[in-house]
């Protein structure tokens, strides 16, 4: 996974900006993780970050990603949604869990854990404890994900066509959802989604008026 980090982060000449649309880290317990993982992800980005503008948005597995690790690493924390300028034209991204409305119960879960107070509950605690209360959340959303119907746990339509007519943008782009691809949606909008890194990376290389997604090999 890092080697595949780095090979996408070996940005050609002529990419202005790299952005990482959350998940990045299978999991997060904060900014004072010490651990060789931490250590060779942050090592990773700053490398990047030293090429070209790294901005990186938080997913539901590393959102306790917070500002010194971006001070520490030069990388940008970009807000989930946010709307950024390509060539021009408005591009919203996003990690792509806030559009699963249909998964109730995952996003009561999700508007806890981005709680200011159980942030800073959670963060007053060792790296040991944190560490062990993340091995327990992860195993209680795998035991959750398997009992949910595939359409669950995909987004939206509806949600994704309000946040496109909200942003007045015509491209969403996004990932989470482990469902690659490209959707033409009404009104020539359009949804580009990244896959998981498990067979490949994805990257999505976006000009004006061009969008090319591929898998890489890792
Ligand atoms: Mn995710």
């Amino acid at each position: 996974m890092l080697a595949g980090l780095r090979r996408l982060l070996a940005v050609p000449v002529g990419v202005d900006a790299v952005y990482i649309l959350g998940d990045l880290a299978e999991v997060w317990v904060g900014d004072d993780d010490n651990g060789p993982a931490a250590t060779a992800l942050r090592e990773t980005l700053a490398a990047a970050a030293a090429r070209c503008a790294v901005f990186v948005m938080r997913g539901n597995r590393d959102f306790l990603l917070g500002e010194r690790f971006a001070a520490e690493t030069g990388v940008t924390l970009l807000a989930d949604p946010s709307v950024v300028d390509v060539d021009g034209d408005p591009v919203l991204l996003a990690h792509g869990d806030a559009y699963c409305t249909r998964d109730v119960a995952y996003q009561r879960v999700r508007a806890e854990l981005r709680s200011a107070a159980w942030q800073a509950d959670v963060l007053a605690r060792s790296l040991d404890e944190r560490r062990a209360l993340a091995a327990r959340m992860r195993a209680e959303s795998v035991a959750a994900g398997a009992n949910k119907a595939a359409g669950i746990m995909d987004v939206t339509p509806a949600a994704v066509e309000a946040a496109l007519v909200d942003a007045d943008a015509p491209l969403l782009v996004h990932g989470h959802t482990h469902r690659p691809g490209i959707h033409r949606m009404a009104g020539g909008r359009r949804r580009i989604v990244l896959g998981d890194w498990q067979r490949c990376g994805w990257r999505l290389a976006l000009r004006k008026g061009d969008a090319a997604l591929t898998c890489f090999a890792l």
